[in-house]
């Protein structure tokens, strides 16, 4: 038998999943499809974005009050567009749009619901530097497709999720998914001669424990002190727990959180004074923390907002923030016991 020509594409690997699922109809691998098709399109325009005058801002700025950038509005609109069409979805949420995205009228509607970030870490663009779409997908509780989509749709505990991951677009364009429930997370790397993902990281496991803290140390200022205690913790020599740890520190959340993924270790966004309008930090919960929580728990880490897991909050907002502490479960669990100032039963 020659070596295989191809290799698994994730069209393949979410049909193979969706055969293990009776209940399944085939309308969650439309979907998963369709994103793949729109990430397609948004790692062709970053990775042409040096050389075609779409870089920089528009000058607009989002529901975030952050600036926009060209690729920000491109990918969002590229998912919408491919999203909105093909008649499973109820309505979606974006980073980039104050308000829930209704599904126009002309087109059919389903019952999944697809919150995400178009492009994550987007101040980062212009540098070159790793970014990402991340996503997470729910099924909106027993109701006809066609009523008004509202707010409680949207607003469920991460762990309700029956999907999540996220594109990277760096050296190459990586997915990583999950569809939770002990199926495991796999990554696809994009070959673009071929034009397909192709399984390159099955069943993907973060480290019990990791070697490496990530967090932005120049907040050091608006910490409290059980914030600035536990990152003091990884920087202080201790051979038996194998400290200090490396600071990696990208900038560009999906870039910290893969490489976390794959070599373990702790992204962290703490709560901190800087931003009165911020009290719980920048990330947000709907949109990028609970998709990489439901993907780190089924890679065997944990997400952690200092206080307990961020997969049971209750989201109030749909744009709400949330402290962050995920990758390998020692560590979060270890940050965790000192935020929550539980760290002294830790050590008992
Ligand atoms: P800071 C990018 O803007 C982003 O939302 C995440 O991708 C990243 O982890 C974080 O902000 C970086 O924020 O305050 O450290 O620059």
């Amino acid at each position: 038998m020659g070596k295989k020509e191809v290799g698994t594409t994730i069209t393949q690997h979410i049909l193979s999943k969706q055969r293990e699922n009776s209940e399944a109809t085939g309308a969650f691998t439309i979907l998963l499809n369709e994103l793949v098709v729109a990430a397609k399109v948004i790692s062709r325009e970053v990775n042409k974005a040096g050389l075609v005058d779409i870089l920089g801002a528009t000058g607009t700025i989002n529901v975030q009050n952050e600036e926009v950038q060209k690729l920000d509005l491109f990918a969002n609109r590229i998912i919408i567009e491919r999203l909105q069409h093909i008649g499973q979805l109820c309505c979606m949420c974006s980073e980039e749009n104050a308000d829930i995205i209704e599904i126009p009228a002309r087109y059919p509607k389903g019952n999944y619901v697809v919150v995400f970030d178009p492009l994550d870490g987007s101040s980062n663009i212009d540098v070159n530097i790793s970014i990402g779409t991340i996503f997470g997908i729910y099924k909106r509780p027993d109701c006809a497709p066609e009523t008004e989509p509202l707010l409680g749709d949207i607003l469920q505990p991460g762990m309700k999720q029956v999907a999540a991951g996220y594109f990277i677009y760096g050296s190459s364009t990586v997915m990583i998914y999950t569809t939770g429930n002990g199926s495991g997370v796999h990554g696809f790397t994009l070959y673009p001669s071929v034009g397909e993902f192709l399984l390159s990281h099955e069943d993907i496991k973060i480290p019990e424990r990791g070697k490496i803290y990530s967090v932005n140390e120049g907040n050091y200022t608006y910490w409290d002190e059980k914030t600035r205690a536990m990152v003091d913790y990884f920087k202080t020599k201790d051979a038996d727990t194998g400290r200090p740890y490396t600071s990696r520190y990208v900038g560009s959340l999906v870039a910290d959180f893969h490489r976390n993924l794959l070599k373990g270790g702790i992204f962290m966004y703490p709560a901190d004074k800087k931003d009165p309008k911020k009290p719980s930090g920048k990330l947000r919960l709907m949109v990028e923390a609970n998709p990489l929580a439901f993907v780190v728990r089924e890679a065997g880490g944990y997400a952690s907002d200092g206080n307990g897991p961020i997969l049971e909050i209750d989201p109030k907002e749909l744009h709400q923030r949330t402290p962050l502490y995920i990758g390998s479960k020692k560590d979060v669990e270890l940050a965790e016991a000192f935020i929550s100032g539980k760290k002294n039963e830790l050590c008992a």
